[in-house]
């Protein structure tokens, strides 16, 4: 399970231009990816971390278990801790899909995601995750698995996509329908309305629920039918 601080890290696939340089330390506890156009890097600590001979970017075996990255001026934008790692597949999922590969990879399990001072976009992706927002606006994306979702301040926009297996189980503990805070759901899939005390169930078709904590249905039906 890993620990995730999001910063201002914009839109992840904007991050890292493929052009990447690796430096691993003689220990083998940390390694670093510099991007050499932009000077954006990723720290790696773990153990045992090996530069492959057949490749200079790839490593051939170790384990990585902090990830820090920090963008063109050297602020830091992601901290994840607690991760354990083969450091054989970071490359491959940047290669798989850019640097959203890379978060996917490392987020596929059971993390708890936190929004730092900055509007961030906060990936959940694979597992039930705990995520929450700052005091910024922030876009909320729980991915696969049941996760509970908390905008914090300022207006969030959650985006839910039921899943065809009929996993998934989600809960947003703090969606504010009205005000200058008001808060924003996109919903991708077809879902019938049920009060549940005093919040609202959405249930899917295809599987899968979203709970509203502290929704009343009615002002959920009222918010939804202008909110479409
Ligand atoms: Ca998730
Ligand atoms: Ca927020």
């Amino acid at each position: 399970m890993a620990k995730v601080k999001v910063g201002d890290l914009g839109k992840p696939n904007d991050f890292f231009t493929g052009f990447l340089t690796l430096d691993i330390n003689a220990a083998g506890t940390e390694a670093v990816y510099t991007d050499d156009v932009t000077g954006e890097t990723i720290v790696l600590e773990g153990r045992g971390l090996e530069r492959s001979s057949d490749n200079d970017d790839f490593f051939s075996g170790g384990t990585i278990t902090s990830v820090t990255v920090n963008n063109e001026k050297g602020a830091e934008v992601l901290d994840l801790t607690g991760g354990h790692y083969a450091a054989v597949k970071l490359l491959p999922a940047f290669l798989d899909g850019n640097f959203k590969g890379v978060l996917a990879f490392l987020m596929a399990g059971k993390d708890t995601v936190e929004a730092g001072k900055y509007s961030a976009t906060l990936y959940g992706f694979g597992g039930n995750d705990r995520i929450t927002g700052g005091k910024a606006d922030d876009d909320i994306i729980g991915g696969a698995g049941s996760d509970v979702m908390t905008g914090g301040g300022g207006s969030d926009h959650f985006e839910f996509t039921p899943r065809k297996d009929g996993g998934g189980k989600d809960v947003i503990t703090d969606f504010s329908i009205k005000g200058h805070n008001a808060d924003e759901l996109e919903i991708h899939g077809d879902f019938s309305v049920k009060a549940a005390g005093s919040d609202t169930l959405l249930k899917f078709d295809d599987g899968g629920s979203l709970l509203l904590e502290h929704v009343k249905k009615t002002a959920f039906e009222h918010y939804w039918d202008h909110a479409s």
